[in-house]
């Protein structure tokens, strides 16, 4: 079944992202912020489960402290960069998580909203083309104040055979608008192709590449979804609200559209004059 009309299958095939409000109920979506609280209650200063790495002394976004689960394959979640955790508070760090990830066996709402839900995996059919296969969870919790996450294509951080076989979904846990750091894009931008990145206070396309002043934002209600191409260009900017900004993100990808090797991803994922454009292959913005 698809759920989509055929001008919203023809303005993601356009823009490169295509936005939708009430996808989720809210029960669904305070189930899965509940559900992000109980796995930093769980594992955040309790060494039997979780490993600690102190927050790192650089101002580049991945700083932050990490706790890593020693019982769940991959999960992790990091703070907000600057920011160093107390085990006298471990109250208040929840409060300071900037991204958690491969959580989704963590609940049965995230399995739910990842692999069954009804209004989605339909969508993610009709827009891949076959059945959706998860290779990526995130939870991004820009909390107040958190910084910016400059302009970046997902599928420079991917290595698949395919980068038009990639969709991201990025699901709005609390309203998301300018002010506390909502999704931008530039429509139809994907249609560009790979866009070189370089590695400055993160992995980034440097302004001087993108035609900002085409930039929309997208705000979205709580429980609306945005399905984006990973060749799709986004940001979203810091949070100067005094409210968090908690959303999901899934990357789906089709099932043959397996990760390739370095050197193949650049041969696949280049600028026109063939300079490799991925993370992987970025340099420092100085050089
Ligand atoms: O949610 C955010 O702040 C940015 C997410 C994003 O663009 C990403 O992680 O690729």
């Amino acid at each position: 079944m698809n759920m989509l009309t055929d001008e919203q299958v023809k303005a993601y095939r356009e823009q490169g992202y295509l936005a939708l409000d009430d996808m989720f109920t809210a029960e669904e979506v305070n189930e899965a912020k509940d559900a992000l609280r109980a796995i930093v209650d769980t594992y955040a200063f309790n060494p039997e489960i979780s490993e600690y790495v102190p927050p790192r002394n650089t101002n580049v976004n991945q700083a932050g402290a990490i706790f890593r689960a020693k019982d769940q394959a991959g999960l992790f979640f990091q703070t907000e960069s600057g920011y160093q955790p107390d085990p006298a508070r471990k109250d208040e760090i929840d409060g300071h998580i900037r991204k958690f990830m491969h959580f989704e066996h963590a609940a049965p709402i995230f399995e739910k909203i990842v692999f069954s839900h009804p209004r989605t995996q339909p969508i993610l059919r009709t827009l891949l083309g076959e059945a959706p296969v998860l290779f990526q969870s995130m939870a991004l919790l820009k909390p107040p104040g958190g910084v910016e996450k400059p302009w970046h294509q997902d599928n420079a951080y991917f290595s698949t055979g395919n980068p038009d076989a990639v969709i991201g979904t990025w699901i709005a846990l609390d309203d998301a608008a300018v002010e506390n750091g909502c999704m931008h894009f530039l429509p139809g931008a994907h249609r560009r192709g790979p866009l070189r990145h370089h590695h400055t206070s993160d992995c980034e396309i440097l302004p001087d590449r993108l035609d900002l002043s085409l930039a929309v934002p997208v705000p979205l209600r709580a429980g609306g979804i945005i399905f984006f191409h990973g060749n799709a260009p986004h940001q979203t900017p810091p949070n100067h609200s005094n409210q968090r900004r908690r959303a999901l993100q899934f990357h789906y990808r089709t099932a043959g559209n397996a990760t390739v090797d370095r050197q193949t991803y650049d041969q696949i994922f280049h600028e026109p004059d063939g300079t490799p454009a991925s993370c992987a292959a970025a340099l420092p913005n100085n050089l």
